[in-house]
């Protein structure tokens, strides 16, 4: 995915306990740090610290954006940067909320239905305009972005996205992830 070129990687274990995602987190940090690709790990901001990662990204039934920060950033602050801190949001109005809770970015969707988020209805690619308009920190288009739906997606307004299943199914993952860099 690094030589591929994206932007930015989150650890996403759901259902793995801490402890497998610290060791988890602990082979990929080194590799991430080398190649300047920032670090988000998912639901687990006490991790943040330990293992050395950028940041935490936090879904709307998990802890509030403050809260995620505080465990982030409490056993090196002041030494490193503050975290970065991502929020899910599956609406226009969750969007403008995480903006002001003070999130650093957020992810908004999903736009398509997909089996990585199952049970989470699509909204669709109709707000995607409007949300570019409204919130003014980075906004990741997600859920069930291939690259064929790509096209779609950017013409909808979105500017940055996050693919999953697209690509860790990807027969080549780096040349996948360059195709889907190179049309963003
Ligand atoms: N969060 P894929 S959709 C992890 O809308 C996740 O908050 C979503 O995976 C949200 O690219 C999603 O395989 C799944 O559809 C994204």
């Amino acid at each position: 995915m690094c030589e591929g070129g994206v932007d930015i990687i989150q650890l996403r274990a759901k259902g793995h306990d801490e402890h497998f995602i610290e060791e988890l987190a602990n082979r990929i940090q080194p590799v991430l740090s080398a190649a300047g690709v920032p670090f988000i790990i998912n639901d687990h901001p006490e991790l943040v610290p330990s293992v050395g990662a950028d940041g935490a990204h936090v879904g709307q039934d998990d802890l509030a954006v403050d809260d995620a920060r505080w465990r982030a950033g409490r056993a090196l602050a002041g030494e490193v940067p503050l975290p970065i801190i991502g929020k899910s949001t599956h609406s226009i109005e969750q969007a403008v909320a995480a903006a002001e809770a003070g999130a650093d970015y957020i992810g908004f969707g999903p736009l398509f239905p997909t089996p990585t988020k199952a049970g989470r209805p699509a909204i669709g690619l109709s707000d995607i305009a409007r949300v570019h308009e409204l919130v003014k920190i980075p906004i990741f288009c997600i859920g069930g972005i291939k690259l064929a739906n790509l096209p779609e997606v950017i013409a909808a307004g979105a500017r940055r996205v996050v693919v999953v299943s697209g690509i860790l199914q990807a027969p080549d993952i780096t040349a996948h992830c360059r195709e889907i860099r190179g049309m963003l």
